[in-house]
């Protein structure tokens, strides 16, 4: 019998870092193991496929005992796409509402480290082949409000990227950096900081533009201690701002059109050279995506999440209207390996950046470590602290070690070459 083969699948519910419960699985072959938990979004986007069935955890738990792992128990694990395919069949729709996507990502990814178990090889290796010799920048969360945190910034996610670092190490070291100087900045300023939101970025008690000014004071200082270029960023997360088609911000009392959001974007990209901005606009205005990424798309990343859900043919509809020039990928929005690799390709295909990203609910799987690697991706989304953010960042910087006899190198970021 090949040693690939699937001989035995459990499944339990474990906490994530939201204190919720989610799904864990278990693949046993004959000479391997792969296990995976699911992560959980809270911004989550309109066209992400259900995290859960109806009748929750419970329901997903038993739809693996009873229907799912019969059916895959003797399959080959190396046969991602068909395991992925009976997943598909098993939930009989297109938005995984009778399994969960929650489910089936944690089953479709247990099976790929399963499968790299069996043959004695990291993730990776098994799903990037021998030429993943590229390794991604941390973008990591800083400041941190909108659906994440209360008493905080309208914005939800200010994020540094250490552009210049050579090594993953030297990253991570620099975003940490960073993290530590804005406790540093906001200290003794008591009605400043209102805690750390559920990313371990900290709540400031602050507008927007206070949290950018106290962010590109801090990426100035450590950029003088550490000599490595940081640039920085934002997931604006606009689809949580967007209220009977007004962009409400309820710090500063703002409600802004389309038009004057984005011309608020625009603005603030110039103003603090944002290097990245995620979501600047609501899910379904692919056309406002595109007029942003057409006045600033040659010096920053305009990147759609709840845009795309990591769903192949919404990618393809924005490559069409020049939506973005880059894409976020979180597996748990599309619920599969297969499907994640799909729209993987079609941004790459397209040359649109692909950042691999965590969700805000967490547990310490590592699998988008390996992912953002074997597929090439520039950039990882991971957070800069707590457990289940250095999961990752730990992670990368194991395999960077591993890669050094492959001479590995830092990914080229897009825009560098061609920025105005
Ligand atoms: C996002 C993510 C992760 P959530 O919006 O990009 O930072 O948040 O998982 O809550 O969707
Ligand atoms: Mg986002």
């Amino acid at each position: 019998m090949r040693p690939t083969i699937i001989e035995d699948i459990k499944c339990r519910r474990v906490l994530d870092s939201r204190g919720n419960w989610t799904v864990e699985v278990d693949i046993e072959t004959m000479y391997g193991f792969g296990r995976c938990s699911a992560p959980s979004g809270a911004s989550t986007g309109k066209y992400e496929v259900a995290a859960y069935p109806q009748g929750g955890i419970d329901k997903a738990l038993l739809e693996i005992e009873e229907t799912i792992a019969p059916e895959l128990i003797g399959m080959d694990s190396e046969e991602q796409d068909v395991i992925d395919l009976i997943l598909k069949n098993a939930d009989g729709t297109d938005d995984f509402s009778n399994i969960g996507g929650n489910t089936a990502v944690a089953i479709s990814l247990a099976n790929a480290r399963a499968a790299a178990s069996s043959c004695g090889i990291p993730l990776y290796q098994h799903l990037g082949g021998n030429f993943s010799t590229e390794l991604p920048f941390p973008l990591g969360n800083i400041i941190g409000g909108g659906a994440h945190a209360n008493n905080a910034t309208d914005i939800q996610e200010f994020l540094v990227i250490p552009v210049g670092a050579e090594t993953v190490t030297d990253a991570v070291m620099a975003n940490s950096l960073v993290h530590a100087g804005v406790k540093k900045a906001v200290s003794g300023k008591k009605d400043c900081v209102s805690g750390k939101g559920d990313e371990g970025a900290w709540a400031l008690n602050v507008d927007d533009e206070g949290a950018l000014e106290i962010l590109s004071m801090v990426v100035e200082e450590v950029t003088g201690e550490t000599g490595i270029d940081i640039r920085m960023g934002l997931d604006v997360a606009a689809s949580e701002l967007y209220k009977n088609k007004k962009y409400v911000y309820a710090r500063s009392g703002k409600k802004l059109t389309g038009g004057e959001q984005i011309d608020f974007i625009v603005e603030l990209i110039k103003k603090y050279s944002l290097y990245y901005v995620e979501d600047p606009l609501e899910e379904n205005d692919f056309d406002g995506f595109s007029e942003i990424t057409k006045k600033t798309g040659k010096a920053c990343l305009i990147c759609g999440d709840d845009l795309y859900v990591t769903n192949e043919k919404r990618i393809k509809d924005g490559i069409k209207k020049k939506a973005t020039n880059a894409v976020l990928i979180k597996p748990n929005q599309c619920g599969t390996l297969t499907d994640t690799y799909k729209a993987v390709k079609a941004a790459r295909d397209n040359n649109l950046a692909t950042v691999l990203s965590h969700r805000s609910g967490e547990t310490a799987d590592d699998s988008i470590a390996h992912l953002a690697v074997a597929f090439n991706s520039p950039i990882i989304k991971t957070g800069t602290v707590g457990g289940e953010r250095v999961a990752k960042l730990d992670e990368l910087i194991r395999i960077s070690e591993e890669l050094t006899i492959r001479r590995a190198k830092m990914a080229r970021l897009p825009l560098f070459s061609e920025e105005a």
